[in-house]
């Protein structure tokens, strides 16, 4: 059974793209840019939306939680204020099928019944309460691979074999789900790029991505502007769209099913070029 993103289900027999709507004032890349005099303007969420939808995103990503080393902790009133508003405005304005970037259950809780479409949370349902009120939303949720937390986890990343100790960790947390009453179909997975990685971790992940392919379930990637592109090529995060965009092909030629970044019309250039390439026919067909 396919899984339900969505509705009419979102199709994952080619790749499909993400795109990254921050909602906090202080987001690496894209922070504060829908602040008007200090305070969230839907207007500006909403003009960032459908620029994403109609450029080919098949998902927005909402998250009002900065998960940057460093960054201040947001209280869950915090964080019910910036995504739950834009959640419900988007759902209701353009149909689409929004994702919730949180591991807060009452953001869960709140977000799915205002529209949400799908959970995304890099703790993996780890916060007390968080396996329960995703289990009761009934949406699809995806579960990232973090080592350490957020504020520390770029200290000092180790692993004997990170590609075996996401896989472990994914896979103990889908047990956990599954005993929560929530189904392996309504999953997706993420190594977590970035997330407790060093740069040699993250281009082993990405390298042998495929090898989370047979845990079955569709694969969930994040590697636009991340910081292992300024490891790579020594850029700043506004310069960082070439090598992000080889990383998204790099991704989806490993088996990655939908792609979070946040320049999307460039990203669908080269998934459809890339498409074109892969299945013969497929460029002239419609
Ligand atoms: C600082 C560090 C700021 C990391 C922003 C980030 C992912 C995600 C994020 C990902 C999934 C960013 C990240 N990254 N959710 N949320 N996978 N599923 O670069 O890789 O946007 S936040």
């Amino acid at each position: 059974m396919p899984l339900q993103l969505g509705d009419p289900a979102l199709d994952l027999s080619r790749p499909r793209v993400m795109g990254v709507l921050n909602t906090t004032p202080d987001s690496f890349s894209d922070g504060g840019q829908y602040y008007r005099s200090g305070s969230l303007s839907l207007d500006l969420v909403l003009t960032r939306a459908r620029k994403m939808l109609s450029e080919g995103a098949d998902i927005i990503d909402v998250g009002g939680e900065s998960t940057r080393p460093g960054a201040t902790p947001v209280s869950e009133a915090e964080e019910l204020d910036r995504v739950v508003p834009v959640v419900e405005v988007l759902a209701r304005e353009l149909g689409a099928l929004i994702s919730v970037d949180t591991s807060t259950p009452a953001v869960m809780r709140e977000a799915a019944s205002v529209g949400a479409g799908m959970l995304n949370d890099v703790r993996a349902l780890q916060r007390d309460g968080a396996l329960k009120a995703a289990a009761e939303t009934g949406l699809p949720v995806c579960l990232m691979h973090m080592q350490g937390q957020p504020a520390t986890m770029q200290i000092n990343p180790e692993y004997q074999d990170p590609v075996a100790e996401v896989r472990r960790f994914l896979q103990e947390r889908m047990t956990a789900c599954e005993q929560a009453g929530i189904a392996r179909e309504r999953l997706l997975l993420d190594p977590g790029f970035g997330f407790g990685k060093t740069l040699d971790h993250n281009l082993e992940l990405l390298r042998r991505l495929g090898e989370l392919t047979d845990l079955g379930c569709p694969l969930l990637v994040g590697l636009s502007r991340k910081s292992m592109l300024a490891k790579l090529l020594d850029r700043e995060v506004s310069e960082r769209l070439p090598g992000s965009l080889a990383l998204a092909m790099a991704a989806a030629e490993r088996g990655a099913n939908i792609i979070r970044v946040h320049d999307v019309a460039a990203t669908v250039d080269v998934l459809k070029v890339l498409a074109a390439v892969t299945s013969p026919g497929l460029a002239t067909s419609e």
